[in-house]
């Protein structure tokens, strides 16, 4: 791989020298047909071919040009969600413009959003997140998963994982808010979340690295035996908006390090599939010099590693019955997976990343990081296998289906494939990590007559996940696919040595004979990821979240928490100071332009209790509220209330203000918050 990136640096060099060949080219050519030789007034009034002539685009420029502009005052069709990597947020982006609509809020703070800084709403989910209490603000956010009606997104929900630390987040689209934090018991990291059931019925997080149970110490030396493996069940509650901790339950694996994982749908529902790697359970090198054998060669050694298949509706009621209690969560021991037939194995070649169901549900679709090929199950053989008992127990007695069994068909791509996406058409997209690009294959019955490569697209430069529109669900669009790429290489103007991530919108609308040197792909737009490095994304059409969208909120005193309105909201006339011993208690309420009240004198030591409401109810009417030295800054939304609670530590003067542009006269949004010294 080291190699095959110095090759991939080579070759960039050299796409840059053509691509300053071509350049110098364009501007010798514009020169030539400047009549006035004013190059720089051609290229911003003229023609559309004499703007095009002189900044050197070529028809295919202009093409893709024409496909991704999307005019100012018009909207996107599509809405992408998508991981904010180490943010530990959510990013919204609008296809085909690229552009960003928005970072939700989810285990980092936010300040513009007013997440975590001062609304004690924001702070409660917040620490819902605490790891043994102490606070984790940052997280490594990997899968978001769009709620699903009979396995299409609806629109209404979006749940994301933290691979760090083991948590899930549950977001409300609505009015595009964290309503809650879920901090895993059993397991200190995660990776197979976040994905959801057909009917969201269960949001499934699957385990990565191996611990013992509640990531309690045990040596290394008793890895087999002492760390587990392991797939949470997390119960998802649609009318409460929320995830029913104490509804919900995990399955304990054996300790190979589970990846991702991903629910059967239609003839495969309530099935669920996790692919994993380091069945050869490798511990490390340990201490330098022992001579012990690195992970990256140890957990990579076997030829094949497993799948995990597991019957999840049959799960349920074996939760139920014989599941123990660790940590506070419902936990299926290994045995009593084996013993009610919830868990099979099937051999995968070779250190895989990522399983995809196909639109129907009836393959399997898994990529071997160190193998050219992806390789297709079938359901149904599957299910023939589980039915004669062709298999062999693994070390822990797990049943491992034959492989030539369940096989449907292996198709060669190339280098280093990893995730696969789908449109309507029968065509199924991998993203190459090694190649740098995108696949484009033929799925076999029922979708086409042959499972067979059409062709690639390079992109730049080593892809992770893609993401085409709706195309993980039972009804994919085509239209739209976005690589999402890992280095950005000589993409963009290097910002320091730590370089943006590059997504790229590639239009796959055509037929692979369309254009046979890409299997009839365009890449339309590069548009950089300065923030975190995002791993999975969703492509939803828009108008499925504008059904459930609210602009503003539906009552004034609106609590996001609760998505009620809230009996103790400040409103317009009731607004008030009162004291209660050493206790300082304020209704404000917030309208363009004026606190009310807008003067609050407190002793040092005070506690206060600072209830907020905007009673603006006109689109875009936010307010915020920030008191400097304090470290809070609140959004108040049209409608929303909120509740800042501290201790006045610091004497002195504080002039609050609003800190969102509302109105002509926001600067004079703005009040004294006064603590006198003791
Ligand atoms: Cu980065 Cu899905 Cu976590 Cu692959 S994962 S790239
Ligand atoms: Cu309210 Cu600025």
């Amino acid at each position: 791989m080291p190699r095959r990136s110095a090759w991939r640096v080579g070759r960039s060099k050299l796409i840059l020298g053509v691509g300053v060949v071509i350049a110098v080219m364009a501007l010798i050519a514009a020169a030539c047909s400047g009549d006035d030789g004013g190059g720089e007034s051609s290229a911003l009034g003229g023609s559309a071919a004499d703007i095009a002539q002189a900044r050197g685009l070529t028809e295919a420029d202009i093409s893709a040009a024409l496909k991704t502009y999307v005019p100012s005052g018009q909207q996107d069709e599509y809405l992408i969600f998508s991981s904010g990597g180490h943010a530990g947020q959510v990013f919204v982006i609008g296809v085909p413009s690229m552009r960003l609509l928005k970072t939700i809020g989810v285990f980092t703070p936010e300040p513009w959003q007013g997440w975590g800084y001062g609304d004690q709403d924001t702070m409660e989910i917040l620490e819902q997140g605490r790891v043994d209490g102490n606070d984790v603000l940052w997280a490594d956010t990997h899968h978001p998963a769009l709620s699903e009606t009979d396995g299409d997104y609806d629109g209404e929900f979006v749940f994301i994982n933290d691979k760090a630390n083991a948590r899930v987040a549950v977001i409300d689209l609505r009015d595009f808010e964290t309503k809650q934090i879920l901090k895993n018991p059993i397991a200190i990291n995660d990776h197979g979340g976040t994905f959801v059931t057909p009917n969201t019925e269960w949001v499934i997080e699957g385990g990565q690295y191996a611990t013992p149970n509640g990531w309690e110490y045990a040596p290394i030396s008793e890895y087999e035996s002492e760390y587990k493996g392991m797939v949470t069940f997390w119960k998802f509650d649609r009318s409460a908006g929320r995830i029913d901790a104490d509804s919900s339950f995990a399955m304990e694996l054996p300790p190979y390090w589970q990846d991702l994982c991903d629910a059967g749908k239609l003839v495969s529902e309530g099935w669920v599939f996790c692919n994993s790697f380091n069945t050869e359970l490798a511990t490390g090198s340990g201490d330098v010099g022992s001579g012990g054998e690195a992970f990256e060669a140890g957990a990579s050694a076997r030829d094949n590693d497993y799948m995990h298949v597991i019957n999840l509706d049959k799960a349920v009621g074996v939760a139920a019955s014989k599941g123990v209690d660790i940590n506070g969560m419902t936990v299926i021991p290994l045995q009593a997976s084996i013993d009610e037939g919830l868990l099979y194995f099937v051999p995968e070649p070779k250190s895989p990343h990522g399983v995809d169901i196909t639109p129907g549900g009836e393959y399997m679709v898994i990529s071997g990081k160190l193998d050219p090929h992806v390789t297709v199950y079938s359901f149904d053989k599957i299910q023939d296998a589980i039915a004669a008992q062709n298999w062999q127990p693994d070390q822990y007695g797990v049943p491992v289906l034959d492989f030539d069994s369940v096989l449907e068909a292996q198709v060669e791509l190339g280098l280093g494939p990893l995730h696969t996406q789908f449109d309507g058409d029968g065509y199924a997209y991998t993203s190459l990590f090694l190649n740098s690009s995108v696949a484009r294959w033929s799925l076999g019955p029922p979708y086409g007559d042959e499972w067979k490569l059409e062709g690639e697209i390079p992109v730049h430069y080593n892809i992770g996940h893609l993401v085409a529109a709706e195309g993980d669900t039972v009804d994919p669009d085509g239209r739209y696919l976005v690589a999402l790429n890992k280095w950005s290489i000589d993409r963009f103007f290097p910002p320091g040595p730590l370089l943006p991530q590059n997504f790229q919108l590639i239009d796959i609308t055509e037929a692979p004979e369309a254009a046979p040197d890409t299997a009839g792909m365009q890449l339309l737009y590069d548009m950089p990821i300065g923030v975190g490095e995002p791993h999975y994304a969703q492509m939803i059409k828009a108008d499925k979240v504008l059904d459930h969208v609210w602009e503003v909120y539906p009552e004034i005193g609106w609590d996001p928490s609760t998505m009620s309105v809230d009996p103790n909201a400040p409103m317009a006339g009731n607004e008030r100071v009162v004291r209660n011993g050493d206790t300082v208690e304020i209704w404000m309420t917030l309208v363009r332009s004026h606190y009310t009240p807008d003067r609050i004198e407190v002793k040092a030591g005070d506690r206060v209790i600072w209830h907020l409401t905007n009673i603006d109810t006109s689109k875009d009417a936010t307010h915020g509220f920030s008191v400097p030295g304090y470290n809070i800054n609140v959004s108040l939304e049209p409608g929303e209330t909120a509740t800042v609670e501290f201790d006045a530590t610091m004497d002195g003067v504080f002039p609050f203000y609003c800190s969102e542009f509302c109105s002509a006269l926001h600067l004079e949004m703005a009040g004294y918050f006064l603590v006198a010294p003791e």
